[in-house]
């Protein structure tokens, strides 16, 4: 990311990350462990150009971010189960500049 007059989204303790051979089409994943189902869980994300969110194989329609000015914000709690849960961002990059921003907000009340 250059062009320092430009407006970048940005999202606290998040990275703007993409492929070391800079393709078009990326997928980026994570697995994320649960042992038992949280309190909240969100997701903010943005993305140069656009992306389509999959969790546990379910495209979440939602939560489907474009540009990268613009930060993405959606609830994904319905979506997770307790034990591996399945995080993947299928990115395109339709030219210039190519990135994904994103972090996981998870919370749990203890009783
Ligand atoms: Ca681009």
């Amino acid at each position: 990311m250059s062009a320092a007059w430009v407006w970048y989204a940005s999202i606290q303790d998040a990275q703007w990350i993409w492929s070391a051979n800079n393709e078009d089409d990326v997928s980026f994943g994570i697995k994320l462990e649960l042992n038992r189902l949280p309190s909240t869980a969100t997701l903010k994300v943005a993305v140069d150009d656009y992306a389509y969110v999959f969790i546990n194989g379910q495209m979440i329609s939602a939560c489907t971010p474009y540009g990268f000015q613009s930060v993405v914000t959606c609830n994904i709690l319905p979506f997770l189960v307790i034990g591996y849960n399945s995080i993947r961002f299928a990115a395109t990059d339709t030219g210039g500049d190519a990135g994904l921003l994103f972090r996981i907000e998870i919370t749990s009340n203890r009783t």
